[in-house]
């Protein structure tokens, strides 16, 4: 008998699926490949599979893959041929951010919003642990949310610590299939424990002297939270946004993406050449400047020389 699941968690091996309320532990059959592409686990959290249940042995055996509406995939070294596939079948990606305890770059926020662009994810930035903020950080706050709702970016300031604003994140989540993503030690795992009581997700403390977090997440697994399905995920350092080429990068940025037809070449990176209109836009201050900065930082990454091959 064939049964149809979800996959909510994989650890290398064994793959747990949930099918009509119950997990099943699967393993795959034989070597799959996903057309050419290499990566390093066929199947991902969020994939919908077809599984058979031998009755000698009282695991499953993963025999087909149904199609992805799409894949968040992260290459796991710059230099890797191989990418790995955090999560499939999105429909929002939550990215938390932090000002300190650990500090969240803005590079990073825009690389990862760039990425989920290019995924064409919708994404909610949402602004954890504002009980720490000093009044400079209340400022920067206020700064860092203008520039991104001005995008369009749905942004929502919580504290997990003291209880603020949780119940707007909640309202988020219905019937919809979310991956909460950002760095290490921001309270992803924190955030899903709030959500809903009995969790108990391993979650640690920064490192007071690194600032940083301590990577207790290992894993992406999936839970069923407030009517939708949240997605915790591994902290990440970066996304290596390998496979877009220069002249398409500002395509996945939307406020460049609505004035770059106004260029004078249709291929314009907007950096050297003549009758520019993002450049103007920036001048002018309708572009932000710090976005603008950090599409010059992400134009000149060598990682991105390595593109193309490992997703063709
Ligand atoms: N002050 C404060 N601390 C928080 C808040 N939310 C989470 N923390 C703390 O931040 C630390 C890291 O939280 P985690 O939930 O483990 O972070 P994570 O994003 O899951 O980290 P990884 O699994 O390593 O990626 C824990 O000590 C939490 O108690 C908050 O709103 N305010
Ligand atoms: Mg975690
Ligand atoms: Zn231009």
């Amino acid at each position: 008998m064939i049964n149809t699941g979800k996959v909510i968690k994989s650890t290398g091996s064994w793959y747990y699926v949930k099918s009509k309320g119950s997990i099943i532990k699967c393993k795959l059959k034989g070597k799959f490949k996903l057309r050419g592409l290499r990566t390093t686990n066929p199947v991902a959290v969020g994939d919908n599979v077809d599984f058979i249940i031998k009755k000698k042995e009282r695991a499953g055996l993963i025999n087909n893959i149904h199609e992805r509406k799409n894949a968040i995939i992260r290459r796991s070294t710059n230099l890797s041929r191989y990418a790995h596939t955090i999560a499939v079948n999105i429909d929002t990606a939550f990215l938390i951010v932090t000002l300190k305890f650990p500090k969240t770059y803005p590079l990073f926020i825009d690389r990862f919003l760039v990425a989920a662009e290019k995924f064409n994810i919708p994404s909610v930035i949402i602004f954890n642990k504002i009980d720490l903020h000093s009044e400079k950080d209340k400022k920067e706050l206020i700064y860092l949310k203008s520039v991104y709702e001005n995008i369009g970016y749905k942004c929502v300031d919580i504290s997990v610590k003291n209880n603020i604003n949780i119940g707007k994140v909640s309202k988020l989540i219905k019937g919809k299939t979310i991956l909460i993503s950002g760095n290490s030690g921001v309270g992803k795992s924190s955030l899903l424990n709030k959500l809903q009581t009995g969790l108990n997700i391993k979650t640690s403390k920064v490192s007071a002297f690194h600032e940083q977090g301590k990577h207790t997440t290992t894993f992406a697994e999936m839970f069923d939270i407030a009517g939708g399905m949240l997605i915790d995920t591994p902290g990440i350092k970066g996304f290596g946004l390998t496979d877009i080429q220069n002249e398409k990068l500002s395509h996945y940025y939307p406020e460049m993406n609505r004035l770059r037809k106004k260029c004078r070449f249709n291929n314009c990176t907007h950096t050297h050449e003549p009758d520019c209109e993002i450049k103007k836009s920036v001048n002018k201050g309708i572009v932000n400047k710090l976005r603008y900065n950090n599409y010059i930082s992400i134009l000149n990454d060598d990682t991105g020389k390595y593109r193309e091959d490992a997703y063709r």
